[in-house]
Formats: structure tokens, sequence, C-alpha cells
């Protein structure tokens, strides 16, 4: 075996990639991954034991973050990208070492008597890829061919779940929105799975802790959000194009568009959105400028076609990218965390300056411009701040019978021909069913005529993936304006879409909220033992999402 991933939906046979990637990851790639989230459990070893002693660090504890956020599914494909991140962590981890080390001897009065596992001492001979592959793939999640399953199931399970906080965190401290506990928490994750004292139900209970600091990265992110881009308002966004040079950006980061808009603004560069960017349409801040057109295209998994057709430059700010065809290839840049090998990757802001974009608007003035692919305005920005203005209309249409219930359909699109489940699910709800969408999920339903019921539409779109937050919110306040105890006597069905890592840790968040009846599609993670499996499903009734019929008729009775 070359390379072993299971952490994403669309993992091969459903039990692991183990030749190469189904999403083009090859073993290379696989093993300095594994290598580099080996090297961070020993960041997290030092990180952990310096924090008793009162030694921090904030920009290591960041970059734990980062480079998690770098190994989630189709962030990033660039081999010397992680052999310069596999470099900066035995730096960084060596320089966390010492000091707490001699913090340590300083309040003991004898040298430290930690004893570091491994990858908290372990430094290659040097940085040859070759080198690296050696000990990479000895590293990765089959490394000890004993392990008891639900206890690699439980700690892969934290893994994902963590890579997705990390991802939302990061987002949230590129707005400068920082939290005391999500980046300590993030190490004292990954230390714990290391950890053999560790029984199945201690790591349970670490799980259930997950997703509450789950939900304070995307309270956090949520806060970072609308308070620097306001709160996103209900829109029509034009799914059409524009004569002129343009520039289509792709992934979930604010902030680089942001950027990107204003280093646009007043030139004859037009700028799009593609997949999880199309939420940006709805805020405040990038409304006003002119050159700011619409979305182009679908989810991720069209970008082969849809980035060919576009002409123009594309940026993508985070994942998914797909593998990379030479026909846009050199039209494609990469920033941030994101990266594919060949393509320009645009560097990181220096302190108190933007990200410079040029090259990226230099391409798109030398480029085609964008063909055509629909017309029309698909509405969204529907998220917490809208959907509790009108609060009042909502609670009145529940009570009224107008509204029977929410389904929530949030979470990631696919590539498989399954997800039509989630289409047909969508065109077959009676019309007093409402659906609550965020993430790519909703590109398998948002361009249906489903209608509204008394003004209010009946899908209504929260935003990005890292938006999901405003789903939670309204379920909590409505649960408070309908007086109930338990969240689970909304009206609400949930029937959830995933892909990669941000999708677990929002399952993990709804289990922490205490949501149950869950149905998971289209099939349940392969990184879930049969153990693991049978506690979410005792304590959460978590389920797999059965046919189109079966769960329509579940979902309309109450089931
Ligand atoms: Fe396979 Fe998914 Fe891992 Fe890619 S991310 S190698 S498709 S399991
Ligand atoms: Fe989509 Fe990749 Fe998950 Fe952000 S863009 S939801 S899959």
């Amino acid at each position: 075996m070359s390379m072993f991933c299971f952490q994403c939906q669309e993992t091969a046979r459903n039990e692991g990639c183990t030749a190469r990637g189904v999403c083009g990851k090859p073993p290379e790639i696989a093993q300095l991954q594994d290598l580099m989230i080996w090297l961070l459990k020993g960041i997290s070893f030092w990180g952990t034991h310096g924090r008793d002693l009162g030694v921090s660090d904030p920009q290591t504890d960041l970059f734990v973050a980062q480079a998690l956020f770098a190994t989630i599914t189709n962030a990033n494909f660039d081999p010397d990208r992680f052999v310069s991140l596999i470099r900066e962590a035995v730096e960084r981890r060596d320089a966390l070492k010492a000091r707490a080390q001699a913090v340590c001897e300083a309040q003991h009065g004898a040298p430290c008597s930690a004893n570091p596992p491994e990858m908290a001492v372990w430094t290659p001979a040097d940085y040859d890829v070759v080198t690296l592959l050696e000990k990479g793939q000895h590293v990765g999640v089959m490394a000890d061919p004993n392990l008891h399953p639900d206890v690699r199931s439980l700690r892969e399970l934290l893994i994902y779940g963590i890579k997705g906080l990390a991802a939302y965190t990061d987002h949230a401290y590129m707005l400068n929105y920082t939290s005391d506990t999500l980046l300590p928490f993030v190490q004292e994750v990954l230390l714990a799975t290391t950890d053999d004292s560790l029984s199945v139900d201690d790591l349970v209970a670490l799980v259930l802790r997950a997703g509450e600091m789950g939900v304070e990265a995307m309270r956090l992110l949520d806060e970072a959000n609308t308070s620097t881009y306001g709160h996103p308002e209900p829109t029509q966004v034009n799914i059409g194009v524009r004569p002129g040079p343009a520039i289509l950006v792709s992934g979930h980061d604010l902030r680089d568009l942001e950027e990107l808009l204003e280093q646009t603004a007043g030139t004859d560069v037009n700028i799009y959105t593609h997949g999880e960017m199309l939420p940006a349409n709805a805020y405040p801040a990038f409304k006003k400028y002119d050159h700011f057109v619409g979305n182009y295209g679908g989810s991720w998994w069209h970008q082969n076609q849809e980035f060919e057709s576009f002409g123009g430059a594309i940026l993508l700010t985070t994942n998914c990218i797909i593998p990379v065809k030479d026909s846009y290839k050199d039209r494609l840049f990469t920033t941030g965390m994101a990266g594919w090998p060949g393509c320009v990757h645009i560097p990181d802001r220096e302190p108190g300056q933007q990200k410079d974009f040029s090259a990226v608007i230099a391409t798109a003035k030398a480029s085609a411009e964008p063909q055509a692919l629909e017309e029309g305005t698909i509405p969204i920005g529907f998220a917490r701040n809208t959907v509790m203005s009108v609060a009042d209309k909502v609670i009145e249409a529940v009570q009224s019978g107008a509204i029977k219930r929410f389904v929530v359909m949030a979470g990631c699109d696919g590539r498989h021909k399954t997800r039509a489940y989630y289409t047909e699910v969508a065109e077959g709800l009676p019309k007093d069913h409402v659906i609550l969408t965020a993430g790519c999920a909703k590109y398998r339903y948002n361009k249906l005529d489903l209608g509204d019921i008394g003004g209010i539409p009946r899908i209504l779109d929260a935003g990005q993936c890292n938006d999901s937050y405003s789903l939670a919110y309204v379920a909590l306040q409505l649960k408070a304006a309908l007086g109930l105890d338990d969240i689970n006597d909304l009206p609400i069905a949930y029937d959830i879409a995933w892909y990669e890592q941000k999708a677990v840790i929002v399952l993990l968040a709804l289990l922490a909220l205490g949501v149950k009846h869950i149905r998971l599609g289209p099939t349940l993670p392969a990184f879930l033992s049969p153990g693991v499996t049978d506690v979410l499903v005792k304590h959460f009734d978590l389920m797999p999402i059965g046919t189109v019929e079966e769960d329509l008729a579940a979902i309309v009775g109450g089931a």
C-alpha cells in the first residue's frame, strides 16, 4: 500500500484510497501530509507542555491550524509547499521545545523531565523529498496495524473534525478575530490522538468537546465576517456574464476577495464568484462594487469545464481544487493554504499590507472574456440576520401551519451520481416545507424554482459551509421563540450532505448542540468503524440516507 487516506466521502470503494486519491492526490502528497500531521502532533506536545508552564507561541499555534487546513480535501497538491511546511514545523517545534525546556528547568531547578514521543523530537537528515517520504510512509493512519479499530476511527474523526475547525478559525484570524481557546484545543486534540492511555469513552467525550469548540469556531467566524463586511442581505445574484476581461474567484476566503475587488476597482476588469464564493454577493461591503458582476457556474467539481469556458484569470483562495487542466493552468492562481504544482501562488500579505494580486489582474487583461453558461438570477443572503429580521412572520407561518417543516440540507456537493438524491428530495418536498441550506450542497437545487410561502422563499440559503453557524443560530432562536425545551422538538429535519472535513466539524457541532435524527449522505464516513457508528446511532440516532421515496415519507411524517 503506497498511501492510505479515507478522510472524504469520495474515498475509493468507501474504504480508502490506497494507490492514488479519487481527488487526484498522489501517494507522494499523501505521505508528505501524513508526515506533516505527525510533526504537528510533535509541536502539540511541546505546545501543551509549554502552556502548562506559561510558555506560549501564538504564531506557532496559528501555524499548526494553517498546516492542518492545507491537508483538507482538495486544498493543496503542491509537494514543494508541503516540504516547506514540514521544515517550518520542525523549526517551530524545536524552538518551542527549547523554550519550554528552559522554563521548565528554571521553574523546577532540574532538567525538564517531560518524556517526548518520537514526533516531538524526530528530525530528518535533510529536506529532500525522498528522505521525507521514507518517514512519511510509516506514520500515517495505518502506521500501527494493531490499533483497535474504534480507537483508530475516533482518532481520525477527531483529526478530521479539527481540520475543519482549524479552517474556520484561520478564516476568522485572517480578519483579526482571535480566540484564546480554539488553537490550544487543536493541539490538545492532536496530542490526544497519540495517547494510548485514552479509552474509547475518553475519545468519545473529546469528540463531543470538539463539537462544542466547533460551535465556537463557527460563531467567531460569523462574528468576523458580519462585523467586517456587514450582514448578508437578500440578493438576486446575476448568473450571466458581462463583456470585458474577468477574474473568477473561488474558495471561501472573503478577505482575498475584498482585496481583489479593491485592486480592480476603476479598471476594466470584472470580478465573478465561483462555487463557495457565491454568498459573497450578499455582503453590503462587496455589493457596492460595480465591477462585481455575479456568480459563474456551479459547485467545485464542474471546474474543468467552467474554468475553460470562463476564459479569464482564476483565483483559488481555498479548497476545492480539482486536477488542473493544461487548457487553463496558466490562468489559475492559488493563494493562502491552497496550492497546485506549477500554478503561480500569490504570497501571504506583509504586515499592514494587502496581498499583491497584480499578476492575476495582468493575466485577466491578457485573456479571453467569459462565455455565458446561463442567464438570470438566484436568490441568496438568508443568513441569520435576514431570517431573524422576519422572525415574526416565520413564527406566525409555523404556528399557522403555513410552514409545516424546515429541512436543513446543508453541506457539500460532490461528483457521485447518487447525489441526485438531494435534487430529488428538494423537488419532492411538499410546498409547505422550507429548505435551509449552506455550503456547496445547495448547487444540487438552488436553481430550481420552488416558489415561496407568503414571501418566504422555499430555499433559504445562509451562505458558505463557513456560515453553518447561521442555521444553528436560527434553530436555537426558534426554539426559544416557540418555548420549546428540546431542540429536537422543533419542526426541523436534517438531511446533510458531506464531502470534506469542514462538514465533519459541522456535524460534530450539531451533535454537540443536541441535534438528533440527522440523515447523513450520500454514504456514512468510511472512517467510522462499526463500533463508533453504533455509538453515534445509539446516542444521536444518526442515520444514513435511504431512497428518495423513503426519506421524503419519513421527513414529511416527522421522522
Ligand atoms: Fe481519497 Fe478523499 Fe483522501 Fe482524496 S481526500 S485521497 S479522495 S479519501
Ligand atoms: Fe464545498 Fe469543497 Fe464542502 Fe464549503 S467547496 S462545502 S466541498
